[in-house]
């Protein structure tokens, strides 16, 4: 069993694609764990993407991330993580497989609508950045 912290990004809340990610997710065999919506201030957006802080899209991805409304889960099951960045597809929707959230919604590289850990160090920071044990099912 895993667990991955996934994000419904701003842009994908405001196309009304919360229940359609989160339908992808359980279609596959995995359990939604932990759920909420909240605004990321974009400091807040900043720590959680830390680890770009030195690439040129830092400043307007972590604007991006606190512009409305995300959704944040921990999403659970065998092999979770490579499970879910599967069902999200490649970071740029024009290179996504077909059938992806990204190929299907994405507007662009930065707008991409989903947020998956992409491994088990990540998913150990991005889990607890978002949610206290007592939250977690
Ligand atoms: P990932 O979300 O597929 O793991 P990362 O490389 O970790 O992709 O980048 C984090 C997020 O930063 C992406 O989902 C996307 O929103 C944004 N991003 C990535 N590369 C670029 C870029 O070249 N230009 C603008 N935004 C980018
Ligand atoms: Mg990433």
């Amino acid at each position: 069993m895993e667990q991955t912290l996934s994000i419904v990004k701003p842009d994908g809340v405001k196309k009304n694609l919360i229940g359609d990610v989160i339908r992808r997710f359980e279609k596959n065999n995995l359990r939604i764990v932990a759920l909420k919506m909240l605004r990321v201030s974009k400091k807040e957006a900043m720590g959680f993407y830390i680890v770009h802080k030195d690439k040129t899209f830092y400043d307007s991805l972590t604007s991006f991330l606190s512009e409305g409304p995300v959704v944040v889960m921990v999403v659970e099951g065998d092999r979770a993580i490579p499970k879910v960045r599967e069902i999200m597809g490649a970071t740029n929707p024009k290179d996504a497989a077909p059938g992806t959230i990204r190929a299907d919604f994405g507007s662009d590289i930065e707008h991409n609508i989903v947020h998956g850990s992409d491994s088990i160090e990540s998913a150990s920071y991005e889990i607890p950045f978002f949610f206290s044990t007592l939250e977690i099912q």
